[in-house]
């Protein structure tokens, strides 16, 4: 068979296989939709089904979490942890918690994933889990006691060699702290690598909090740098108000830009000043509140219940929130007012259409699975601490960061230029992502 026939029937198969689950039909086609040329130039991959391989999870665990309520009610959830790819470490990836989730969201990170550790360059494989549970209007006992429950569960298939969970949507330090007490509990081990995103005090790294954010900036900063550009002076609009989007506006505010709309799933935000870091920190992080309520802080700042953020005219989009928040006519709305750069600090918030569209209008744009690396390269290197029993400290962990962030652009960028789509840090990401994967696989025989 032709090889880019072959490509579309691996993709055929994928959606009967995986009936209902959209967005990992969405997260495969994108990647495969890349990979025809890398067949042509390393034959042995087809041979050997690498990429029928790859987009099968290599295990998926589904799990009942009873929990009881603060009025003594009993609460089923659902959890999920699919361990995806083990070629290049152990499996690794975030925690969901958002009642939107079902089995192809997980698997739709999940596969994300395992590029995305790929790029990084650290030896981590991929995976994601999580539930649908909602922590929104929960106490913290029923938090915890909703963590205790899921990890007594989760335990038996996690493990500092075996798969590092961390956090994602609804899942923050907070929720780290009481699953990580659990696990300990259960395990009767202190084995501080088995979960990432710890506090400080109890083996967490520097910079994990911020690294998402900060990462997804200095990756923004390198395309913005490729067209002698920068961030002074640039209005920036980032999407959602959690901790990708939070240390987004620190970051971008110490590189010169100006963070000019921040938003949740309620409403938007806009401060033309630049968002006031301290007082978004306060109440997303200490008060749990919402954004709308900034506002009440900074009486220049106008709240628009439901409206869409990417009608906020702006040079750079940082969308942060969740998948396919930019729709096709959102990016040609941002393509209209003059926005230069995209880079996804979450994952795949862009529709397929949206990046179309980007791409043709010369956008720069920063996938998912290479611009928001910076949060799980900073886990792997959480994990190089706890293994050598170290604490580095904040500035000497940034830089690492920093560094990593600059090396994943210049593969995806090199990458690019070698499969014939220069300037495409999609097609880069996913092909650069894609064969150092395969080639484990490959070294590793049929397993
Ligand atoms: P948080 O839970 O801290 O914040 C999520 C933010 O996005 C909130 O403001 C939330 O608003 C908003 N949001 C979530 N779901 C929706 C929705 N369905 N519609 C509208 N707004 C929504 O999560 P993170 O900041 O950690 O994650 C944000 C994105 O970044 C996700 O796509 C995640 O996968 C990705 N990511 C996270 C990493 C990390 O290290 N944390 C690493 C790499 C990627 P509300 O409060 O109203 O729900
Ligand atoms: O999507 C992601 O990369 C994350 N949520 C972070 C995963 C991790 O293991 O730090």
């Amino acid at each position: 068979m032709p090889l880019l026939e072959r490509v579309e029937a691996i993709y055929q198969d994928v959606v009967k296989r995986n009936p209902g689950e959209s967005e990992f039909h969405q997260a495969v086609k994108e990647v495969l939709e890349s990979l025809g040329p890398v067949l042509v130039k390393y034959p042995d991959f087809a041979e050997a089904k690498i990429i029928e391989r790859i987009c099968e999870p290599e295990r998926q665990t589904i799990f009942r979490v009873p929990w009881q309520d603060d009025r003594g009610q009993v609460q089923i959830n659902r959890g999920f942890r699919v361990q995806f790819n083990s070629a290049l470490g152990p499996y690794k990836g975030g925690l969901r918690f958002h009642p939107s989730v079902y089995l192809g969201i997980i698997k739709f990170l999940g596969f994300e994933q395992i590029f995305k550790n790929s790029l990084t360059g650290l030896p981590i494989g991929g995976a994601k889990g999580g539930s649908d549970f909602d922590p929104k209007g929960k106490s913290d006992n029923e938090v915890m006691r909703f963590c205790q429950s899921f990890m007594t569960e989760l335990w038996r298939i996690i493990g500092e060699h075996t798969d590092v969970p961390a956090g994602d949507i609804g899942v923050g330090g907070r929720e780290i702290g009481y699953l990580f007490g659990q696990y300990k509990r259960l395990t009767n081990k202190f084995e501080a690598g088995v979960l990432t995103g710890k506090g400080l005090v109890y083996g967490g790294s520097q910079v994990r909090t911020e690294a998402t954010g900060y990462g997804c900036t200095y990756f923004v900063e390198e395309m913005l740098k490729g067209k002698k550009n920068g961030f002074k002076g640039k209005k920036v609009v980032v999407s959602g108000s959690g901790n990708v989007a939070i240390y987004t506006l620190e970051k971008v505010h110490q590189l010169g830009g100006k963070v000019i709309a921040m938003s949740d799933s309620n409403g938007v935000v806009v401060d033309e000043r630049g968002f006031h870091l301290e007082t978004v920190q306060q109440l997303k992080e200490v008060e749990r509140r919402r954004i709308r309520d900034y506002c009440d802080y900074h009486k220049h700042a106008k709240y628009q219940a439901g409206g869409n953020i990417w009608d906020v005219p702006c040079d750079v989009a940082m969308p942060s929130a969740t998948q396919n928040e930019i729709t096709g006519k959102d990016a040609r709305k941002l393509v209209k007012n003059g926005c230069i750069a995209v880079g996804e600090g979450a994952n795949m918030p862009t529709t397929p259409e949206g990046v179309q569209i980007f791409l043709s209008a010369g956008v720069l744009f920063g996938p998912g699975k290479a611009a928001n690396a910076g949060g799980v390269a900073t886990s792997a290197l959480e994990m190089q601490q706890n293994a050598g029993r170290e604490a580095w400290g904040f500035e000497e962990t940034d830089a690492k960061l920093h560094q990593i962030m600059k090396n994943v652009y210049t593969i995806c960028s090199e990458a690019a230029d070698e499969f014939g789509s220069p300037g495409n840090f999609v097609v880069g990401a996913n092909i650069a992502g894609f064969i150092k994967v395969a080639r484990a696989m490959t070294a590793h025989g049929l397993v």
